[in-house]
């Protein structure tokens, strides 16, 4: 069969929602359209660990601080099932770290900013994880088989995220009122970052119009943006604090928020690698990689023993 009439099966699987599973024929595009976007969003969840990681030494209590611990543990395994989904598109997770520990990968902006204090981990639970679950219930209809499969696993997990922040800014919300200005604050600068984590408008995105042709994208960046916002400003009301947009109005007609802009210039020079913290984050990843070499070292040893001993049994 040419490849032209390869391409028109392919895009009739598409249209009549049948997965794409790794064996199957696909446009190289596809292909590496794939490779991009399941890697950048492996990578977010493995870099994501970092700005939660700085807290856990100092969470305020004990059940504080085993719970995000299970919630940073479950961003490792996010990564893991989705280098997993990856790998099966040709290209080893090898080849995928490399592009990260060189800074040639992407990985979601939102994870260059600091967390500079306890209401910060409410305001990642509440605006990233809820923001990333707007993003990821969408694509749990993605095309590609193994992608939308991770994908229900990991919105399960990531409910559970969303509800943990929300409780920590909540409590602190209704604390003394230095409790209640923290979590202001951190409301005020998660704020902007997380909408932004759903990339630029659609005009400015390049890998939209193949995404949503190849069912990649179920639904484009606005139009998420847009829903995340919708639900998260009752959110804000609930608790008392106010979202940091003076132009956000409900829109009768549209029966949506209208909201500000987003500063643009920060957002492209954030995801070019200049946000605040972008090389601490690649730093810290790259010296962590670098002091496991010995347990690398160490397993491949054991495991090269073992394969010995059985051979001589
Ligand atoms: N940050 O043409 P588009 C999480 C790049 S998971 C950095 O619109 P696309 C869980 C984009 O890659 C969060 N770069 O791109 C958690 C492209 O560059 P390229 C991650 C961004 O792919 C919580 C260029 O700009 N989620 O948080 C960003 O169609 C708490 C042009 O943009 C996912 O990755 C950005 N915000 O749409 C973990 C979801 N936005 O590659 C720990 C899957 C855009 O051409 C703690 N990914 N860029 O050089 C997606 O849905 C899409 O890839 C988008 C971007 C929506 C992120």
């Amino acid at each position: 069969m040419d490849d032209a009439k390869k391409l028109e099966e392919f895009q009739v699987k598409i249209d009549a929602e049948i997965k794409i599973e790794p064996k199957d024929w696909m446009p190289e595009d596809y292909r590496k359209h794939l490779q991009r976007q399941i890697s950048q969003h492996a990578h977010s969840e493995i870099i994501g660990m970092q700005p939660e990681g700085n807290w856990l030494l100092r969470a305020p209590s004990l059940r504080a601080k085993v719970v995000l611990l299970a919630k940073i543990q479950d961003e490792a395994g996010h990564g893991l099932y989705l280098y997993s989904a990856a790998e099966t598109l040709g290209k080893s997770r090898t080849e995928y770290l490399d592009e990260l520990k060189t800074g040639k990968a992407k990985y979601s902006s939102i994870f260059n900013y600091p967390t500079l204090t306890w209401a910060d981990m409410g305001a990642v639970g509440w605006l990233v994880d809820g923001a990333a679950i707007v993003n990821q219930v969408s694509l749990q209809r993605t095309s590609y088989g193994p992608y939308a499969r991770g994908m229900v696993k990991i919105c399960k997990e990531e409910s559970f995220h969303q509800r943990q922040g929300y409780e920590i800014i909540a409590d602190m919300a209704k604390g003394s009122p230095e409790q209640k200005e923290m979590a202001q604050d951190a409301l005020n600068r998660f704020w902007w970052p997380s909408i932004m984590m759903f990339g630029p408008h659609d005009s400015d995105s390049p890998n939209t119009g193949n995404a949503v042709k190849w069912k990649i994208k179920r639904a484009t960046n606005d139009q998420l943006r847009q829903s995340f916002i919708d639900k998260t400003v009752h959110q804000a009301e609930l608790i008392g604090l106010t979202i940091p947009d003076p132009d956000l109005k409900w829109n009768e007609e549209r029966g949506s928020y209208d909201f500000g802009e987003m500063d643009w210039d920060e957002f492209w020079s954030v995801v070019k690698g200049g946000g605040p913290c972008s090389k601490q984050r690649l730093k810290h990843y790259n010296d962590a990689h670098n002091n496991g070499e010995w347990v690398r070292k160490a397993a491949k040893a054991y495991a090269e023993k073992q394969n010995s001993k059985q051979k001589v049994a």
